[in-house]
């Protein structure tokens, strides 16, 4: 138990820290006494999410644990757990942030638990430790603010570990268990027309078809200022492939026809397959990209050209 601070102690940095320590041990106690799903700070979005949630999915032979005990410090005083070879905890949520909470132990907890975010394994987290309260074992942030596919899976091959599974914070809602997985569509610069993820040029556009270093040897260029592409495409996010010289120019880029910046392709040597512009996170759906060349170009550069190699379109899908 942590000692009283004595009265007339001046406020150094570590009494402070003491009061601060007490403090959250209140409002740990505070919250084993509150509902499973807790909104827990001022600006109310990060939310608790307790083991008893519907929306999560347990793989494997697990058991429910109400301990009763504070000592045992568990959220809501209870926890789900079962042996570490193979166990999964599987869950959806929205938002940018998840915290994985339980409690770790010297002994009989698992010390490999995987965590795969939408099909992708981003990172590993253990249980062995001290003291024996829930704490945060694992946390990512700054992913995309849409729904995200989360599995959780001990792969601790040792007899007699557990997975403890206690509870998550998020900044978004705890949805039912439904795998997302991001896929990658590549569009070459020959694929025209004015379909979703076709690619539309105006006047003025020349294909060259032996282009050495270009995606599938190709390319389409253009050097008359007004020229442009469209694409319509379907996804959350769009990358523009071209190559960069000491003869090319600048361009004006339209998202959804609307203004996001201009582009610049002089360098003074060749590249090919170079990502020349790359849109943010877009909502997941149906929008365009407008390039338009521009008669401003770099005074280093000897002409105005601008090719389109090939498009990345990235979309997130359920499998
Ligand atoms: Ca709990
Ligand atoms: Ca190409």
């Amino acid at each position: 138990m942590m000692k009283k601070p004595t009265i007339n102690k001046t406020l150094t940095k570590e009494t402070i820290m003491k009061k601060v320590g007490i403090i959250a041990l209140l409002l740990l106690l505070v919250g084993t006494i509150l509902g499973p799903t807790e909104t827990i700070n001022a600006a109310g979005n990060l939310t608790v999410y307790d083991n008893p949630d519907s929306n999560f999915t347990y793989v494997g032979d697990w058991i429910y644990a109400n301990t009763g005990l504070t000592y045992d410090a568990f959220w809501n005083a209870d926890n789900m757990y079962a042996p570490a070879d193979g166990s999964k905890v599987q869950f959806n949520f929205t938002g940018t942030t998840l915290q994985i909470y339980s409690q770790p132990y010297s002994y009989y907890r698992s010390e490999r638990i995987q965590v795969t975010i939408d099909g992708e394994v981003v990172g590993e987290y253990h249980q062995f430790g001290t003291p024996r309260q829930s704490q945060m074992l694992y946390q990512i942030g700054g992913l995309t603010d849409r729904e995200h596919s989360v599995e959780l899976h001990s792969i601790d091959p040792v007899a007699d570990r557990d997975f403890v599974f206690d509870y998550i914070i998020i900044d978004g809602e705890l949805l039912p268990y439904q795998p997302i997985e991001e896929r990658t569509e590549m569009i070459n610069d020959t694929v025209s027309g004015t379909g979703v993820n076709e690619i539309s040029y105006s006047n003025g556009w020349s294909y060259h078809g032996a282009q050495s270093g270009a995606y599938q040897s190709d390319e389409t260029y253009t050097n008359s200022p007004g020229s442009y592409f469209q694409v319509k495409f379907s996804g959350e996010q769009i990358k523009w492939y071209g190559a960069q010289n000491n003869t090319h120019g600048r361009v004006a880029i339209y998202i959804d026809e609307k203004y996001v910046t201009e582009v610049d392709t002089y360098q003074p040597i060749r590249s090919d397959q170079v990502l020349l512009y790359e849109s943010a996170i877009l909502a997941q759906g149906e929008h365009t990209l407008t390039v338009i060349v521009l008669p401003f170009k770099s005074p280093n550069s000897a002409d105005r050209y601008i090719t389109l190699d090939k498009l990345e379109v990235v979309g997130n899908y359920y499998q």
